[in-house]
């Protein structure tokens, strides 16, 4: 691999930080303890910055705000089109400041500049001019019922929507969650992670700009177990909305439940196959089970994290994938042509460090890599294990780095059941020429999304999500709304039935 830059002096990125408070009704506030936090530069692990801590009592202050935003502001009593025009604005002014953004993004969380500025941020712009779109689409159905009566349903926002995102992708998850809540009417706590709070305060100023009324949006920086659980168990949450580990899914479900039973969405860990057929185009097949485990550092909840080779192609293919891996430019994220930055903090550095420890130990084989890479900051070497079996912690766990395990198959049955055989069921990939191998693999996968010849493919309008103990309900396109809206059935008499 090339390791441009990663143990150069870093390059300093050209962005002030603006805002580091709490977002409350409408202002950048303290915390009510006065408490701060510091959040790390992953390429060091030096501190960018002190951030507000908002924890239980904060978390009160936001829900109130959020509370009367909803239940006497003008957010959800404006026409559709009015909150369309809102958020159609908020889309420009994000383009308008894409390059400042990104730069924020990939300080904060150590991801390739060239991938916030050219990706992510354009993508975060495409999400929110999608929901625009949605906003003044939303209507209920007439409902032909038995007997004498008028029917009809009014689909009502469902009120103060909690939402917790995770570090891996700060912005396009704030977008997963806010754009269709603010579409539909709803207003918003959201919880930022504790190592990325920066972004989505210098985004939620610009909401405001366009015109979002006070306390639609509220924004806290701070961590799971205090500012997290407070706005999972609170009261007068009508909704939770969360994304991060499977563990702390389980955590705050029960805390909804425990509650007052608001409905929640899940989006979870995964442990995804990427399967490659005997007639796959073995180079193809090689970039794209690259990019489906390497994009991101390896933190994606989709990552292509298991590749099945059949047998036949097997040999050709880790010799690739090796090679493709030693070309990965690893270094400074912000630095033009490198593909992969620091992982986002010690934590995660060392869980990944642990799990290729275990793999060499459990008999796996290590074609490459293995190691840190440099001795400041959290980057690791693009590593790769052939001879993975099932039953190792590397083929079972979520890593969430770059390490990609490669395990051999003989035959369709008995990859489908392998692929399955896990408790996540987030995404698959699929490698092969053949439209009814393909066919077969869609349908016998227990996964949110397939994408087949491709991996990775986003859209504002593709449903995620994920089965089994990969998450509940569906994020983006038109599935996203009914997380966000009420249902509610009129019934009217009809005076004159004949008719
Ligand atoms: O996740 P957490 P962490 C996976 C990945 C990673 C592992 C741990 O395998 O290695 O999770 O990462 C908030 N009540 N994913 O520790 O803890 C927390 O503050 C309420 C997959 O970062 O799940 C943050 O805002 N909230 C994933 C968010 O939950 C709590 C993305 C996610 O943190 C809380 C990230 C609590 N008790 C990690 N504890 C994906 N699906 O994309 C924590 N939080």
């Amino acid at each position: 691999y090339s390791t441009a830059a990663a143990t150069e002096e870093p390059i300093k990125p050209t962005v002030n930080i603006e805002h580091t408070q709490l977002l409350i009704d409408g202002k950048f506030v303290n915390a009510a303890s006065g408490k701060t936090f510091p959040t790390l530069d992953p390429r060091t692990g030096e501190v960018i910055t002190h951030v507000a801590e908002g924890d239980a009592e904060d978390v009160n202050r936001a829900v109130s705000a959020a509370r009367k935003a909803f239940d006497l502001g003008p957010w959800p009593r404006m026409t559709a089109y009015e909150r369309s025009r809102i958020l159609l604005r908020f889309a420009d002014l994000i383009e308008k400041h894409n390059d400042e953004i990104a730069a924020l993004e990939t300080w904060d969380n150590g991801k390739p500049y060239e991938q916030s500025a050219q990706i992510e941020i354009p993508m975060l712009v495409r999400l929110f001019r999608y929901y625009a779109g949605w906003a003044d689409k939303i209507h209920g159905l007439t409902v032909p019922a038995d007997g004498p009566y008028h029917v009809q349903t009014l689909h009502e926002p469902i009120g103060v929507a909690g939402q917790i995102i995770p570090w891996n992708f700060p912005l396009l998850m704030f977008a997963w969650k806010v754009g269709p809540a603010l579409a539909c009417g709803n207003t918003i706590v959201l919880k930022t992670a504790e190592q990325t709070p920066l972004s989505a305060l210098y985004v939620a100023k610009l909401l405001h700009e366009a015109g979002v009324p006070d306390g639609v949006l509220n924004i806290l920086s701070g961590f799971g177990p205090t500012a997290g659980a407070a706005l999972a168990s609170h009261m007068d949450v009508d909704k939770l909305a969360f994304t991060g580990s499977t563990d702390t899914g389980k955590i705050v479900l029960e805390l909804a439940a425990r509650s007052n039973l608001k409905p929640v969405t899940l989006e979870l860990g995964g442990k995804s196959p990427f399967i490659v057929c005997e007639d796959a185009d073995v180079d193809q097949a090689v970039e794209q089970a690259h990019f489906a485990l390497f994009f991101n550092q390896g933190q994606c909840c989709c990552a292509g994290s298991r590749t099945f080779v059949h047998e036949r192609v097997y040999d050709e293919f880790i010799e690739k994938a090796k090679a493709r891996a030693l070309k990965r430019s690893v270094g400074d994220p912000f630095k033009g042509g490198i593909e992969q930055g620091p992982q986002i903090d010690s934590e995660q550095f060392e869980k990944i460090l642990k799990y290729i420890r275990s793999g060499v130990e459990s008999g796996a084989t290590l074609e490459t890599g293995g190691d840190r890479l440099g001795n400041k900051g959290f980057y690791i070497k693009p590593t790769v294990f052939s001879n993975v079996q099932d039953n190792m912690s590397i083929a079972k766990d979520e890593i969430f780095g770059p390490v990609q395990s490669i395990l051999k198959f003989r035959d369709l049955e008995e990859v489908i059941k392998r692929a399955n055989n896990t408790r996540y069921g987030l995404a698959a990939g699929v490698y092969t020429k053949s439209l009814d191998t393909a066919n077969i693999l869609t349908r016998s996968l227990r996964a949110g999304t397939v994408w087949i010849n491709c991996f990775d493919t986003f859209d504002a309008a593709i449903p995620f999500g994920g089965y089994k103990m990969s998450g509940i309900g569906r994020e983006k396109g038109i599935y996203s709304l009914n997380n966000y809206l009420q249902v509610k059935a009129v019934v009217t008499p009809l005076q004159n039935p004949t008719w």
